[in-house]
């Protein structure tokens, strides 16, 4: 009927698969009737309608052949991977999983999951790990992400929400320091705030050893050394004492151990913070003007800033710098971290972390054990305690660790240390891996497992201002797929235990029902936030402990977190980086992302326009190092560290250090840049060290 024909298509009101923004989107059937989904504008507060080139593609992976449609199974007979049902996938892992198990004990399975999961996922992966396996051994991606600014959020505030405001209050805010973040490529419709700022009149500071596209936005751009961040802000701090602008009531009211604080930071003169971060005297007194000449400011802090050996004494130094400048715990001031992945905030709050249980409670604690354990009709002492954490759990794989489970990541890629990781990975006895493509680990497993993907499903993420959001399904899944949902309540039911499949439903919002009894009462409550509500209020923020509740958009305004109701100053010195330059490996490597390349690239590297955008990895130098190697533009190199080598060409540009080069991480293969990361943990995260490590580079040997 023509009516019909023209009558506009429902539109789905959901977010984006990718990054911790969470962009608002409208996905409609296709006007082509190729079966596909357009992407449409949606208003919501962070991204306002609009969207990065990954977003506005990411329908372009629902189709096949992109993307899984049969589970596999690695044949005997070939060695290869090839289709099955899944009955038979499922017998085998579950016939797998037991029998390592039986043999070995229950810490012999491990388990690791992903920063993009949904919290039902997540929630479901975390108790099917230590009830259903019994094991202590999961972990996820996240801890490769932001697990240093968790860490000293707890240390400081009592409570780790990365932004502890919503996005938009960054373009009312006076001056914003924004280090180690790109957040032009990272989180391109957060720019806008950033652009507003400035229009308001607030000024911006950008702390990056490149100048970024990022950096060229702003009022002051710092450029220091990778990895000295932390001597960085401690000189920061020394100049704010110095020059008088301590907020002494708020330090006197509302904060803990100044004193101790102060003292350290005061034996980082400003000429030493030069000499060690390469930031000229003028640009550090010049950001302490900034600062402290705005009536409030924020601090937030991305990868560059975290991913090091000493990320959690980092962010604790610029937490420090925040607390002592009353930039905290008031409206449009405190320090934030711009979380990465999709749901890397609710993916760290409901279990699939070594040590943690829903609702960002402690498996140490032995209230925390008898509450959620109470929610899941299990013997709180049956519950095992913490493991490893993720790349320790990598690197024990095919020793005490024999067989893993991996959903929602791509470590072969990812991992510090790839190359090693790799061959671990390679050691283990048996290996499953349920993803929505053929990833780089999905193609070393036995058994691969093809899941839904996000317009398929339902389910709710967190985004990185801590806003509990929900994505709705807009289209039913190919035949031969399922939701990771649907996989842990086939395997719960088959495995056994003493538990019923009925405890593992595969309907997200039955998950969610148990998810907001078990998070009652902890750090991270949704007790107060149902599916209902989400869709009402596009979007409800934690804590929101009882239905009437109203959520909480801003932390802190009247109290911090901890027992007493103050923020923590934490004693922090300058301490180099694990690895240090030398006369055998004299440059500094850092590494990160491009904007048209999400994370391991298993999802973008298969979206055409977004391959063509960036089609490989590249070695950013400038030309000073270009010249002493007599190399070109595009010209390839070899860059090698203490842990391997990689190959890629040149790109050869004045707006990086030249004691720097850099390597987006996106790709597999000879430029794989995590062949050459070091896999040195922080002490208190178990962050690698992402961010800094030692390398020499050198023009590649001709090819043949
Ligand atoms: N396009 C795209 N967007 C993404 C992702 C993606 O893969 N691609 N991933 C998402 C995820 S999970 C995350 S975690 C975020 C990450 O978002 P960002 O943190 O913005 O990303 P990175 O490129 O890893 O690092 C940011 C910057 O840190 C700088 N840097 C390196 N070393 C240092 C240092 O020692 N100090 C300082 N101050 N800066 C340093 C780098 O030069 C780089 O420009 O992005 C999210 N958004
Ligand atoms: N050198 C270097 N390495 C880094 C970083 C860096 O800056 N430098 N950054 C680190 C950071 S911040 C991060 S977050 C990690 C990320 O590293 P990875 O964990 O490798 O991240 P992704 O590529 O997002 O991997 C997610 C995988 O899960 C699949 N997937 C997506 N959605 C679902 C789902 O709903 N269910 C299932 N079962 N699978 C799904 C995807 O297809 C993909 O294969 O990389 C880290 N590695
Ligand atoms: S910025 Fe992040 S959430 Fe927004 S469209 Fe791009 S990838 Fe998606
Ligand atoms: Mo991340």
């Amino acid at each position: 009927m023509l009516t019909d024909a023209l009558a506009p298509a429902p539109v789905t009101a959901t977010h984006c698969p990718y990054c911790s923004l969470q962009c608002g989107m409208g996905l409609r059937a296709a006007s082509d009737a190729a079966g596909g989904l357009d992407v449409v504008p949606r208003d919501f507060p962070v991204n306002r309608g609009a969207l990065c080139g990954k977003g506005s593609t990411a329908p372009a992976l629902l189709a096949r052949p992109l993307r899984l449609t049969e589970p596999l199974i690695r044949r005997p007979a070939s060695g290869r991977l090839e289709p099955a049902s899944w009955d038979e996938a499922l017998a085998l892992v579950v016939e797998r999983l037991g029998a390592v198990r039986r043999d070995h004990g229950a810490d012999a399975v491990g388990v690791f999951g992903g920063g993009g999961l949904t919290n039902e996922k997540a929630y479901a992966l975390g108790k099917f790990a230590r009830v259903v396996l019994g094991t202590s051994q999961i972990d996820y991606n996240g801890r490769f992400c932001m697990s240093s600014a968790a860490a000293a959020h707890q240390r400081a505030f009592g409570v780790d929400r990365g932004l502890p405001f919503p996005l938009a209050d960054v373009s009312r805010t006076g001056c914003v320091i924004l280090t180690g973040s790109n957040m032009a490529e990272t989180m391109p419709p957060a720019v806008r705030h950033l652009r507003e700022l400035r229009e308001n009149g607030g000024t911006l500071i950008v702390v990056d050893p490149r100048r970024t596209k990022t950096a060229e936005l702003a009022d002051l751009h710092l450029a220091p050394r990778p990895g000295t961040d932390l001597a960085l802000a401690l000189g920061l701090l020394h100049l704010v004492v110095a020059q008088g602008h301590v907020d002494e009531e708020f330090v006197r009211e509302r904060t803990a151990g100044w004193e101790a604080a102060r003292a350290a930071a005061m034996a980082h003169w400003p000429e030493l913070v030069e000499r060690i971060t390469g930031v000229p005297v003028p640009q550090l007194r010049a950001a302490v003007d900034l600062f402290c000449g705005a009536t409030d400011g924020m601090v937030l802090t991305a990868r560059g800033a975290e991913q090091h050996s000493t990320g959690t004494d980092t962010v604790g130094a610029w937490i420090n710098f925040c607390l002592a400048t009353g930039r905290a715990g008031r409206p449009l001031s405190g320090y934030g971290c711009l979380t990465g992945q999709g749901n890397g905030q609710g993916g760290r709050e409901h279990g699939q972390k070594a040590d943690q249980l829903p609702g960002y409670r402690k498996l140490a604690d032995p209230a925390a054990r008898a509450h959620v354990a109470g929610v899941w009709g299990v013997d709180p002492d049956s519950l095992p305690g913490p493991g490893r954490s993720a790349y320790e759990l990598l690197d024990a794989l095919g020793g005490e660790v024999k067989a893993l489970l991996v959903m929602g990541s791509n470590p072969v890629v990812s991992a510090p240390r790839a190359t090693h990781v790799e061959g671990r990975l390679r050691e283990l006895d048996f290996l499953a891996v349920a993803d929505v493509v053929l990833s780089e680990t999905a193609a070393l497993a036995d058994v691969v497992l093809p899941v839904t993907q996000w317009a398929e499903e339902t389910g709710t993420m967190t985004n990185l201002e801590g806003r509990v959001l929900l994505r709705r399904a807009a289209i039913t899944p190919p035949d031969g797929v399922r939701s990771d949902l649907h996989v842990l309540n086939s395997l719960a039911e088959k495995l056994g235990c003493e538990v019923t499949a009925k405890k593992f439903p595969a309907d997200p919002e039955e998950v969610f029902e148990e998810l907001r009894l078990a998070s009652a009462g902890g750090a991270a409550d949704y007790s107060g936030i149902t599916y209902a509500r989400i869709e009402a209020e596009d979007g409800v923020f934690w804590p929101c402990p009882q239905e009437g509740h109203p959520g909480t958009p801003r932390l802190f305004l009247d109290r911090f977190a901890t027992e007493d109701g103050r923020a923590r100053f934490v004693e922090v010195s300058y301490r180099e980086v694990d690895e240090e330059t030398d006369a055998a490996y004299p440059l500094v490597l850092t590494t990160g992302r491009v904007l048209a390349q999400y994370q391991s690239g298993a999802q973008t590297r298969r979206v055409p326009g977004l391959n063509a955008a960036a089609p490989g990895a590249y070695v950013e130098m400038h030309p000073l190092v270009a010249d002493r190697l007599g190399v070109g533009d595009g010209d390839p190199v070899t860059v090698t560290s203490r842990r391997g080598r990689a190959t890629a060409p040149a790109r050869v540009t004045g707006a990086i250090r030249s004691d720097t080069v850099f390597m987006p991480f996106h790709w597999a293969g000879e430029g794989r840049a995590n062949n050459l990361t070091n896999p040195a943990l922080d002490p208190v995260s178990k962050m690698p060290a992402f961010k800094a490590c030692a390398v020499r580079v050198e023009r590649a040997a001709p090819a043949g």
